[in-house]
């Protein structure tokens, strides 16, 4: 009886972590005026690596930030996404790939960020994807970390 109850659990357990439900994380993602290392106005952390069915939660600390996703490196079939100024933005990404976010007011400073959703590879299509400015500079540095094992 004993032993029928423990294979019971156990069938659940990994019923369970099997799910993508069960697993989905939230990942908080701080819009600032000033980064950890002094750079001015950062989305932190700026890269970050999700699975599929994650939550990732823009929260603007310091105001005045908002949070738009970036046309030219998005999933294909995915919807755009719009925050609003000084409001937190959930944004459940469902499906592989490389996510770019800008805050609009500061783009031009290079403030993006940019999730990698499950095993998306850094191919030569995504590296040949130009952005311009800071932003680009700062796309560069994340698809770096992105490509790394
Ligand atoms: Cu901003």
């Amino acid at each position: 009886m004993i032993k029928t109850l423990t294979t019971a659990l156990l069938a659940t357990a990994m019923v369970a972590s099997a799910s993508p439900i069960a697993s989905a994380a939230e990942i908080v993602i701080n819009l600032l005026n000033k980064g950890a290392d002094g750079t001015v106005m950062v989305f932190e952390p700026g890269f970050v690596r999700a699975a599929v069915g994650d939550t990732i939660k823009f929260v603007p600390v310091d105001k005045g930030h908002f949070v738009q996703g970036l046309p030219a490196m998005w999933p294909e079939g995915v919807a755009d996404i719009k925050g609003k100024v000084n409001e937190e933005l959930d944004v459940k990404v469902d499906k592989e790939g490389f996510y770019a976010f800008k805050c609009a007011p500061h783009y031009a400073m290079g403030m993006v960020a940019l999730i990698q959703v499950g095993k998306a590879p850094v191919t030569d299509a995504i590296k040949a994807i130009k952005v311009p400015g800071p932003a680009g500079k700062r796309i560069e540095a994340d698809l770096a970390l992105a490509a790394a094992p």
